[in-house]
């Protein structure tokens, strides 16, 4: 990369602001002495043994690591329990604390406190043995975001039998083929649920995606919206009838620590979709530790809530496992942000008295899209610590966040991690860590992550290329469900089979801060320049009238690759000719012309997954006028042909 390429993105990427911890927040905060780095980095293992020691084991371990590239298991020995430590040990003191407070979108309001929930999952894992379950079952489980969901997960983990959850937007053929490869046994999902006024057909998609899954034996319906659907004698049987007649006593069994707690599914760039495996020991430690250090979480006082979906690994991680073993009090939301109105989540924060907020950049986006208004009509000083996670967040979105959202006050930590990594393992710590905004900072204590190039060596300080940790975490996936060697290859091949390497590309600043720059597959080489499609949308997006961007490269017979731009205006904003040629010209005045869009599209909306991660993998499908790739995750589907109509009017202008 030439150095006036390499100068203006550095001025993009480094924030000129920075901000340290508050004094109060820093001076109340769990940690905020930063010898816990330097403790950590010195004696990994004894770290990570004080975390583990946060839970309740049966029996204790006996070794902490067992290091076999690449393999890696935890707690060798270590007897314990995950809806155990999520429910059973909290009674003593916090029977009445609740849990959950549920609001469903249509309005209804249930709050279950910790004893509720430990009745109801005791009863579940009740009926799931007398359907059959035993340990090391699979069950799959396809709900919408109801009490249920987490309840149906925990009776999972009592009993020993693996949880496969998929996401309630996903169709008839995602659950299909994600019941086969799990071979599970029994279903749990509901009549229905509901999505933006709608009702989202659950029980429909069941039927359909049943009739090729041999493995299932029966399922479990819950009445969430109560419409009739059919119901197949001998296979299909009612929630709350099952429940009612269940005893409320059973013991949560003693697992090992290496014990298969779930299989998550996370699509490739390409295959079929990989089932993640998660186990108990090492995950709960993980997933634990975190969610208290990172959100600096106090469960006497605090109201948390993490706007994600259970179906992807942030709800798994972050609503259910990590905030239940730490005994918290969380939100659960059903339904959309835009339903009925634009402020619905901001009237939640301000009900409940939301205290901890963590989403994700695109709905931070969509929030800047709407405007400040809808904000501002809600008193949201209750809210002390913002959280972001699922994609890079641009410095402008970060500020907006702060300044919307936060009132001003709050940290923002901005939180990577993977589906296979479990849980957060770069992000500040907010009693400690000065924050960049667009920058995760620093690696969690006891992680070890570097930035390397082609040939795995570390480029240091001010230097780019491949993400990699060095050590495996406790809360890190063992494998992929049936295909070891898809694991090798796919994530301990590039570098040796004892350095993970998770796909992200990544830049190191002059004080060592990381920060992510997605997936390496989207780098772009524009006449021999490396640039990431992020730093371009990045120099989009922080013109004022662009609510959202996505880039990628087309094929382009002079250059290479081109620069194809998807734009999303502000309201108010039309997107029309002289916008594309101001737009070009901001984006050379903040990286260079090489970096100019070749062709922009503007548009109301960009394809996004199910967790909401821009699918630029068919974005460039429509770019280079191909057929479109495996479409199964997407969320917003009719967008694509409105795209597709605008982009093909554009091939061929490569002014
Ligand atoms: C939690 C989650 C993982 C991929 C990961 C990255 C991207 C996630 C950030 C991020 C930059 C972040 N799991 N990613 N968090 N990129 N900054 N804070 O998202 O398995 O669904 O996705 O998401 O590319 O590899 S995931």
């Amino acid at each position: 990369m030439d150095r006036e390429v390499e100068r203006t993105l550095e001025a993009l990427l480094d924030e000129r602001r920075t901000f340290a911890p508050p004094e109060a927040f820093a001076k109340a905060a769990i940690l905020n002495d930063p010898s816990v780095y330097t403790e950590a980095e010195r004696d990994p293992d004894a770290w990570w043994e004080t975390q583990a020691e946060r839970l309740d084991w049966f029996v204790r371990w006996e070794r902490v690591l067992e290091w076999e590239p690449p393999h890696h298991r935890w707690f060798l020995g270590g007897q314990l329990n995950a809806s155990h430590n999520c429910l059973d040990r909290h009674l003593a003191e916090n029977a009445d604390r609740v849990a959950y407070h549920w609001i469903g979108e249509p309005g209804e309001k249930r709050s279950v406190t910790y004893g509720e929930l430990h009745e109801e999952v005791c009863k579940l894992a009740n009926v799931l043995k007398e359907l059959g379950v035993q340990k090391g079952d699979r069950v799959a489980i396809y709900l919408p975001m109801i009490p249920e969901l987490p309840a149906a997960m925990l009776a999972c983990a009592r009993i020993g039998a693996a949880h496969s959850v998929v996401f309630g937007g996903f169709s008839a053929e995602s659950l299909r083929d994600r019941i086969n490869d799990a071979e599970a046994k029994v279903l749990i999902t509901a009549d229905g649920g509901y999505r933006r006024g709608d009702v989202v057909p659950l029980k429909t998609n069941v039927d359909e995606a049943l009739t090729a899954t041999p493995s299932i034996e029966k399922v479990v319906v819950v009445q969430r919206t109560g419409e009739d659907v059919p119901m197949q004698e001998g296979r299909d049987l009612v929630y709350s009838e099952l429940v009612a007649n269940a005893s409320p006593d059973c013991d949560a069994e003693a697992l090992d620590s290496e014990h298969m707690l779930y299989i998550l599914y996370t699509s490739g760039t390409t295959g079929k979709p990989k089932g993640i495996v998660h186990t108990t020991g090492g995950y709960l430690t993980g997933v634990s530790s975190t969610h208290r250090s990172i959100f600096d979480l106090k469960p006497e006082t605090d109201v948390y809530w993490c706007a994600a979906d259970i179906g992807w690994v942030t709800g798994h991680s972050y609503i259910v496992y990590g905030p239940l073993a730490n005994g918290c009090t969380s939100i659960l939301y059903e339904g959309a942000p835009d339903y009925p109105d634009k402020d619905r989540w901001w009237s939640i924060v301000e009900e409940y008295g939301v205290t901890i907020l963590y989403t994700a950049p695109t709905a931070i986006r969509t929030f800047m899209k709407w405007g400040p208004d809808f904000p501002r009509k809600h008193d949201m000083s209750s809210l002390r610590l913002l959280g972001s996670v699922g994609e890079p967040i641009n410095p402008e979105a970060w500020i907006w966040y702060q300044e919307f959202i936060g009132g001003g006050r709050t940290p923002v930590v901005d939180t990577w991690w993977q589906t296979e990594t479990g849980a957060i393992a770069i992000s500040p710590l907010p009693g400690i860590t000065t924050l960049k905004p667009g920058s995760a900072t620093k690696p969690y204590p006891g992680v070890f992550a570097d930035v390397v190039d082609e040939s795995g060596r570390g480029v240091g300080p001010g230097g780019g290329g491949y993400l990699v940790l060095k050590r495996p975490l406790p809360s890190m996936f063992r494998t992929i469900y049936g295909d070891d060697q898809r694991y090798r290859e796919t994530y301990f091949s590039k570098f040796g089979d004892d350095i993970y390497f998770p796909g992200d590309g990544a830049k190191l600043d002059d004080d060592g801060y990381f920060w992510l720059l997605g997936r390496v597959d989207d780098v772009m080489n524009i006449a021999g320049h490396r640039i990431s499609t992020y730093e371009v949308e990045s120099a989009l997006v922080d013109h004022p009238a662009v609510a959202e961007a996505a880039v990628v490269g087309r094929r382009h017979p002079q250059e290479g690759e081109a620069i194809a731009a998807f734009v999303t205006p502000k309201a108010g904003r039309e997107g029309d000719e002289d916008f594309a040629v101001e737009l070009r010209a901001h984006v050379a005045k903040v990286i260079g012309k090489i970096a100019r869009p070749h062709s922009i599209v503007f548009t109301d909306d960009l394809p996004k997954t199910r967790s909401g991660k821009i699918m630029r993998r068919l974005l460039r499908d429509v770019a280079e006028g191909r057929a479109l790739g495996d479409v199964t995750t997407l969320q917003n589907a009719p967008i694509l042909d409105e795209i597709r109509t605008k982009a093909n009017s554009l091939q061929g202008d490569e002014s």
